[in-house]
């Protein structure tokens, strides 16, 4: 630390402290104002007689108050709702061969990080599981100073341009006149502005697939979507794409089940993150990165400034260059998810910007907004916005200053504090930012080169599995069935056509469209070098684990206690967490054994678990199908595509729903034990049927027969 103009005078505050320490061991655990004057009574204020009227001078109620009244700050204007953690990040092997940034070079290293995941449109106290973009931002405090890397669980964005941002975000946010809808796009004036804006197109086509309702958020990508530089020790920079992924694979809920959660569990992925941290299955991602040399800038068939086009990993393989895992929950969610502060501003040196357009703008907009946010220019002084390594600048005074900077020397050059801070020269650390060459005209023009809004959305379509396509109708049938202007579904489904006739037509039907109208004037297309994109399907996620997946098991009186154990202990060494359920809270006996019940089938729903296990007796089993709630729990699961198992005694539950149990004919993903059959090997296929997380190729129910046909074909497979 600089000892000459540096921030080390609050050592001599706190030295002042250390002298009263007797005094303040004294002081030890007492409730005290903020002042540390010890407070007597907290639970009458000071009234004039024991009936009569409250005093103003009574400064312990007024200081309580009126710090009350002033605990709320503003929310983020999006990202709003949210949660972050802690952990660390190590690189796997130097990265020097492209980035001189110090915390990308030794494995030995481990960095410390904050991630915080988010919705995009909600307010604060708005539901989890709302079909929304994820965002994903992870500070690094590395020893260069903080970087940060502020991206989204989707490649790609709806707008090119950032002076559109507000534009989106006012469509998509509840409309103005009555704040309507929360937390949702279904509504006139979001696709009101998707339809004049066909740029989005492609981020349609993510933001309506299960990308936009993950199971998890420690189980779903995070992708820096602008284009990035890496520049090295010799000045030579590369593109580069960034990219997260989750050790656990991708995997999303369907979208009855996100809005059931978002009535029985606001808080689903909040509580999940929360859960799996504290259980100690810490959440790991790999860093990728996709790495362009500059000499390839223009070699794409779309521009890799344009924040709407993905690089296909099957054109730029993505690399894996470190691990970043996350360890600890934060001890105070005001003061460290609220008040932490994300800026893709925050580089290190090696890391830098490209031109792109939507990137541009964001540099300025992250700083503003919170300056308001977090009531001045000290938010950096902040705990968890604080470095890690010492900063001294010649900044000083505002609103919520907190360091002590003792001198007079506020400004460089001087002489009087011998020239400190100094200036650091790029070779020992400085940055300096990339001399790219710029010799152009000052135009408002949008490049030719970012004109195909079309192509990538038909690559992403195309790249998709049939369940995957299902659901990406049903997503656009719902939102669309909820906006009340004719003209505006007509258009969205006529943009749909330039993505794929077949995808307008089941819109087109579902919405009661008998024509669709060609787009005018006629959309140009490029011809893609591309048919399909296999990676971005989540049906080619490798899925082979069940570790931290949670399955429920069913149980009433009698339950076979034997069964349960032996299930339990088969999953949990497997990795995954299991959860008793009945119909009330309590134990279970089957004479032998108890067993204690962990929630109720009314407090949980099958949304929040993976999979289920019917054990036997015939007793408990029979009890079970008289509960309605056990019925629905167990028909829930079976249309959401999860693995069900039960022992010989619970094919008679199986049976009632209509699930076919005759050996040859049992459907994908449910596991009967005969009367033979040794539990063990019903657990192995149970743990192999959980790990490929949903079997959509079911037929559907007898007892579902009557739903509406849209949720049907959502969520099944016709073949
Ligand atoms: Fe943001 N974005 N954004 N954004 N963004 C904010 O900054 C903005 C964009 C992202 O957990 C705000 O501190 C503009 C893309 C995340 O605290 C604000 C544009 C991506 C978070 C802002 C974009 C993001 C934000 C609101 C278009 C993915 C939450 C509160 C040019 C790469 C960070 C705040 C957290 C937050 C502006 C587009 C990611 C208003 C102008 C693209 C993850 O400054």
């Amino acid at each position: 630390m600089n000892t000459k103009n540096g921030n080390n005078s609050l050592k001599g505050a706190l030295n002042k402290i250390e002298s009263l320490e007797p005094f303040r061991s004294q002081i030890g655990e007492s409730l005290t104002t903020n002042q540390g004057v010890r407070i007597a009574d907290n639970q009458n204020s000071l009234k004039g007689g024991t009936r009569g009227p409250t005093l103003l001078e009574d400064f312990i109620l007024r200081e309580k108050i009126t710090h009350f009244d002033h605990e709320r700050i503003p929310e983020r204007v999006v990202h709003a709702r949210g949660e972050a953690a802690h952990g660390y990040f190590q690189v796997y092997e130097p990265m020097a061969q492209y980035t001189k940034a110090k915390f990308l070079q030794d494995p030995a290293i481990k960095t410390p990080v904050f991630v915080r995941f988010s919705t995009v449109a909600g307010s604060r106290g708005s539901a989890d599981t709302a079909r929304d973009v994820r965002g994903f931002a992870v500070k690094f405090y590395t020893e260069e100073g903080n970087y940060d890397l502020v991206g989204n669980n989707i490649p790609v964005f709806f707008i090119q341009d950032a002076i559109k941002f507000p534009d989106l975000i006012h469509a998509a946010k509840p409309e103005p006149n009555n704040e309507i809808p929360q937390a949702a796009t279904a509504h006139d004036t979001f696709w009101d502005f998707i339809s004049k804006t066909p740029e989005a197109m492609h981020m349609i086509m993510w933001i309506m697939s299960d990308r936009a309702i993950p199971r998890s958020h420690r189980m779903m990508e995070g992708f820096g979507v602008n284009t990035f530089r890496l520049i090295n020790a010799d000045g030579k920079a590369s593109f580069v794409k960034f990219h997260w992924k989750p050790l656990l694979g991708v995997h999303s809920l369907v979208w009855e089940e996100a809005q059931q959660l978002a009535g029985k569990d606001a808080d689903f992925h909040r509580r999940d993150l929360w859960e799996a941290i504290e259980a100690g299955d810490y959440p790991e991602w790999e860093l990728g990165v996709q790495i362009i040399d500059e000499a390839d800038e223009f070699k794409f068939d779309f521009d890799i400034l344009d924040a709407t086009k993905l690089i296909p990993e099957e054109l730029v393989p993505v690399k894996r260059i470190g691990k970043l895992t996350l360890n600890r929950n934060p001890d105070n969610f005001f003061a460290e998810t609220e008040q932490v502060a994300f800026h893709p501003g925050h580089l290190v040196p090696g890391i830098d910007f490209s031109n792109d357009p939507l990137l541009q703008g964001r540099l300025f907009s992250y700083l503003d907004t919170q300056l308001i946010r977090l009531g001045g220019p000290n938010f950096h002084e902040l705990p968890i916005n604080r470095p890690i390594c010492p900063f001294h600048n010649n900044q000083r005074d505002g609103f919520g200053r907190q360091t002590i900077v003792r001198g007079r020397v506020a400004y460089e050059p001087n002489t009087l504090a011998d020239g400190f801070p100094k200036e650091v020269p790029p070779e020992r650390g400085g940055f300096a930012s990339y001399p790219e060459k710029i010799n152009d005209s000052k135009i408002r023009i949008r490049s030719e080169s970012f004109g195909d809004h079309y192509s990538q959305a038909t690559l992403f379509w195309n790249s998709q599995s049939e369940p995957e396509k299902k659901h990406i109708v049903s997503a656009l049938q719902f939102e669309l069935g909820k906006v009340e202007e004719p003209l505006i579904r007509e258009r969205l489904v006529s943009m749909l056509n330039e993505v794929d006739e077949q995808l307008a037509a089941q819109v087109a039907a579902g919405l009661g469209i008998k024509t669709i109208a060609p787009m005018e004037p006629a959309v140009a297309k490029k011809k893609g070098s591309m048919e399909a994109s296999p990676a971005l399907s989540m049906a080619h996620i490798v899925k082979n684990e069940i570790k931290t997946r949670k399955i429920a098991i069913l149980a009433a009186e009698s339950v076979d206690a034997e069964a349960v154990l032996n299930m339990k202990s088969a999953l949990e060494n497997a990795g995954a967490k299991t959860k008793v359920i009945g119909s009330n809270l309590g134990t279970l006996s089957d004479g032998s054994k108890t067993i204690a019940v962990d929630h109720t089938l009314v407090s949980m729903p099958s949304a929040v678990f993976d999979a289920v296990f019917i054990p036997g007796s015939k007793h408990s089993v029979d009890l079970l199908m008289a509960s309605d709630d056990a019925l629905q729990f167990v028909s829930d699961a079976y249309k959401h595509g999860k693995a069900i198992a039960t022992t010989a005694e619970g094919q008679e539950f199986l049976l009632k729903l209509g699930i076919n149990t005759e050996k040859t004919s049992i459907p994908p993903g449910v596991i009967i034990a005969d009367e033979t059959g040794a539990l063990s090997s019903v657990a192995e296929d149970f743990i192999t049927a959980i790990a490929s997380h949903r079997h959509w190729d079911r037929p559907v129910l007898a007892t579902l027969q009557g739903s509406p046909n849209s949720i049907r074909a959502a969520l099944q497979r016709d073949d």
